[in-house]
């Protein structure tokens, strides 16, 4: 326990923010354990925006967001199911599932997820069109030592990865607020406008550490936009 402390320590320290502005995470083959970790020192959070940009032909199970505390694996977990139309979105462990989702292959796409824990409501918006509020956890916090993953999807705290449900692909412009972004805020992130960075994950400050085979590249669709 000491040591892997201390190797937890040793690997928050080395991670030194860096701009990806106008890069992406290029995610070349199926494995059990490439992946990117992202630093957050937040140990609460009781209201959540995350959004990130995507780019696959998966037409399997995968995950592109996972953050497990240690007492659960998907405190918040963005999942792409089997089903072509299919999101799924889990926060405390807890699921919904939005449908009718026009998620092409071969395609970016801009996907933001909410969750306030006051209302229990949650919401996806892709590529800046909103699904149907539903009802999620109410009340209870995210709390605790935090591991977030993309490439993976954490079954248990920093592991547990299966090669079936692990991304290929590109993700690019992950940021990640304490709070639910409205919606013109969400539309200007979508839009490629200005928008507020993630006071939690910031893409243009990123804290993380590459595990495995996932490759830093230039980005592929920023000619004419800023992220
Ligand atoms: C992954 O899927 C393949 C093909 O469906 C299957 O043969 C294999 O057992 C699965 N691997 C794991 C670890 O579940
Ligand atoms: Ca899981």
């Amino acid at each position: 326990m000491a040591l892997y402390l201390l190797l937890l320590m040793l690997t928050a320290c080395a991670a030194v923010p860096q701009d990806l502005s106008g890069k992406m995470f290029t995610f070349p083959q199926a494995t059990n354990s490439a992946q990117v970790r992202l630093t957050t020192s937040r140990q609460i959070l009781k209201a959540v925006t995350v959004c990130l940009r995507s780019f696959t032909d998966l037409r399997r199970t995968y995950n592109f967001f996972s953050l497990a505390t240690p007492s659960l694996d998907n405190d918040i977990s963005i999942y792409k199911r089997a089903t072509t139309d299919e999101i799924e979105f889990a926060i405390r462990n807890n699921a919904v599932v939005f449908g009718g989702q026009d998620y092409k292959l071969n395609t970016w796409h801009s996907i933001c997820t909410t969750w306030d824990s006051a209302t229990g409501l949650a919401q996806l918006w892709l590529d800046g069109k909103p699904s149907s509020r539903k009802s999620l956890s109410t009340g209870s916090h995210i709390s605790g030592p935090i591991i977030i993953v993309l490439g993976q999807e954490q079954d248990s705290f920093g592991g547990g990865f299966d090669i079936n449900q692990s991304f290929v692909g590109m993700l690019s412009d992950v940021h990640m607020w304490d709070h639910v972004l409205s919606p013109c805020q969400i539309q200007d992130y979508a839009s490629y406008l200005n928008f507020s960075p993630g006071n939690m994950l910031n893409w243009r400050a990123l804290e993380f550490q590459i595990v495995g085979r996932v490759l830093v590249e230039d980005g592929q669709n920023n000619c004419f936009k800023k992220s």
